[in-house]
């Protein structure tokens, strides 16, 4: 069993799309186990982004973070981090084909709806990080 990180994005939180998100993780037969809402202070979205902190779009990426409430979940299933990186799509919504969370929900490469970790290492410390 692994564990993820996923963050529904403020665009997604706002448009009221955490119904059908939570929908699609749990058809996929995925179990939320944590599950919080709350607005993301600065520094948090700074380290999290860490790895992008010399990319020109950093700032606009921390500020939109930052601008309303997101909601945090902890999945927990067998493979879940490509499980849930395969049901969100590729990061661009413009590119990300139907059937995928930011192919259906997103509207540009900033606001693609769902964060979801990358890795076992990232997933670890992003949930120490959100929870
Ligand atoms: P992902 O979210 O698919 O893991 P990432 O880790 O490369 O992608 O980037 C993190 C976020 O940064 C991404 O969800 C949206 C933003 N971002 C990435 N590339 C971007 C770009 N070229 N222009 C604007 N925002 C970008
Ligand atoms: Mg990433």
């Amino acid at each position: 069993m692994e564990r993820t990180l996923i963050i529904i994005k403020p665009d997604g939180v706002a448009r009221c799309l955490t119904g059908k998100i939570v929908q699609r993780i749990e058809d996929k037969g995925l179990t939320i186990t944590k599950m919080v809402k709350t607005t993301l202070e600065t520094p948090k979205v700074e380290a999290h982004y860490a790895h992008l902190k010399d990319r020109p779009f950093f700032s606009d990426l921390v500020a939109y973070m930052t601008t309303g409430p997101v909601i945090l979940l902890e999945v927990t299933g067998e493979n879940v981090i490509q499980v849930m990186r395969n049901l969100a799509g590729p990061t661009d919504s413009c590119k990300a084909p139907a059937g995928t969370i930011r192919g259906d929900f997103g509207t540009s490469v900033t606001q693609n709806v769902i964060h979801a970790s990358d890795s076992v290492e990232a997933a670890e410390s992003e949930l120490q990080r959100f929870f």
